[in-house]
């Protein structure tokens, strides 16, 4: 579809932008909360915004992003990088060296997702460790540190995520995040938080996210998930981190120029977006509910505490992939996670109709396998 968003000054009809917005006709894409599309005042803004060189630090829109988030966060300074993996690399770039460890919890983005790159390109090794339910203790951790003895490699820098992704959305209480950071600088170590979905934490606990994150070190989230966004993810931390961190951005290829454009966007997701969380976080629940009555799925609705629904599918006579190409011939779009597992992410483009059109498709489709292999 080709279209003009603004000409001159002339405004464009805001329900023409409305319209633009709209996901594919006849879709659920639960694959992810970065499939959503921009809303009409979203890309109003990124028609209107105004700009400068952000690597010059001349981009008003830009600095307005970072002096926002980072007053939300309650830390000195902040950052707009293009994407999460990005700011965790940078994060793991800046607070270690060549040789040292990582420790993160098995199923973390930064351990399966980002192509080894703290390994790759930061030199370091991931030191995982299992949480029950992606939920890290102090004693998990500190039984992965490395002796401070010169032929070990030493540990740097614990990464936790929060909300953990991959075991589901799950969410870290704020007083085992306080104490993992407690301990981890007692012990001489950074805290750096994955918080790509920290406002979905936020609204899980009901608390704000300054409280929430105030021992770690270093945190980047993403507007381009649950807060809707088109593009780009924060840092926020001291202003001696983020100094370093620009550096890194500008080596890693992240200096991103007239970049108002897109956080015009960020700015409308950061203020906006996560009043709205509790809906898409009923809606997974209800998916939750639902898939755990097909029978051949296997589920605990009770674990289901953001926007994230991870089922078992090893009953249903299919594998994962199978079962997400017989529902996307329906028009339900998932994510195959492991060889029986199915993701489905819950976010602003979805409402509930949409979650019961899914819950319907997936039975259907469920009990036509079963019954074929009967
Ligand atoms: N997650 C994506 C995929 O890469 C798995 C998704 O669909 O959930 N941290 C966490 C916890 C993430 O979930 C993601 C993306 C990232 C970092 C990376 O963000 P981007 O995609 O902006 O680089």
């Amino acid at each position: 579809m080709s279209y003009t968003v603004a000409k001159g000054n002339q405004r464009a009809d805001p329900d023409e932008l409305e319209e633009m917005r709209m996901p594919l006709e006849g879709v659920v894409d639960l694959r992810s909360d970065t499939v959503t599309r921009p809303t009409g005042e979203m890309r109003r803004a990124m028609a209107e915004a105004e700009v400068g060189d952000d690597v010059y630090g001349e981009d008003p829109t830009v600095n307005h992003l970072e002096k926002r988030a980072a007053e939300l966060f309650g830390k000195e300074a902040a950052l707009f990088v293009p994407t999460g993996c990005m700011g965790n690399l940078i994060s793991i770039k800046t607070w270690t060296h060549h040789g040292n460890e990582v420790i993160c919890e098995e199923r973390s983005h930064v351990n399966l997702y980002e192509l080894a790159s703290m390994s790759a390109i930061a030199g370091c090794m991931p030191r995982v460790a299992r949480g029950e339910d992606g939920i890290l203790t102090w004693k998990e951790i500190e039984a992965v540190i490395r002796p401070k003895i010169y032929y070990d490699s030493q540990t740097a820098l614990i990464c936790l995520e929060n909300t953990n992704n991959m075991a589901g959305g799950t969410v870290y209480p704020t007083e085992r995040v306080d104490e993992i950071c407690e301990h981890a600088h007692a012990a001489g170590l950074k805290v750096h938080l994955d918080g790509a979905r920290i406002f979905n934490a936020a609204a899980t606990l009901g608390e704000n996210v300054a409280p929430m994150t105030k021992g770690a070190d270093s945190v980047m989230f993403c507007l381009s998930k649950g807060l809707g966004a088109p593009v780009g993810s924060m840092m926020v931390g001291t202003k001696a981190f983020i100094e370093k961190a620009r550096m890194y951005r500008k080596m890693f290829g992240g200096g991103m120029r007239q970049a108002g454009v897109i956080a015009a966007a960020g700015l409308i997701a950061l203020e906006k977006s996560p009043g709205r969380l509790h809906i898409d976080h009923e809606n997974a629940k209800r998916l939750a509910e639902g898939i755990a009555e097909i029978p051949g799925l296997r589920i605990d609705p009770k674990k289901v505490r953001s926007n994230i629904v991870i089922f078992d599918c090893s009953r249903a006579g299919m594998t994962a992939v199978e079962l997400c190409d017989a529902v996307h011939v329906h028009g339900v779009w998932a994510q195959d996670t492991a060889l029986y597992s199915v993701r489905l992410v819950t976010h602003c483009d979805v409402d509930r109709a949409g979650c019961e059109k899914a819950l319907a498709v997936l039975k259907e489709v469920v009990t036509k396998a079963q019954k074929a292999g009967a």
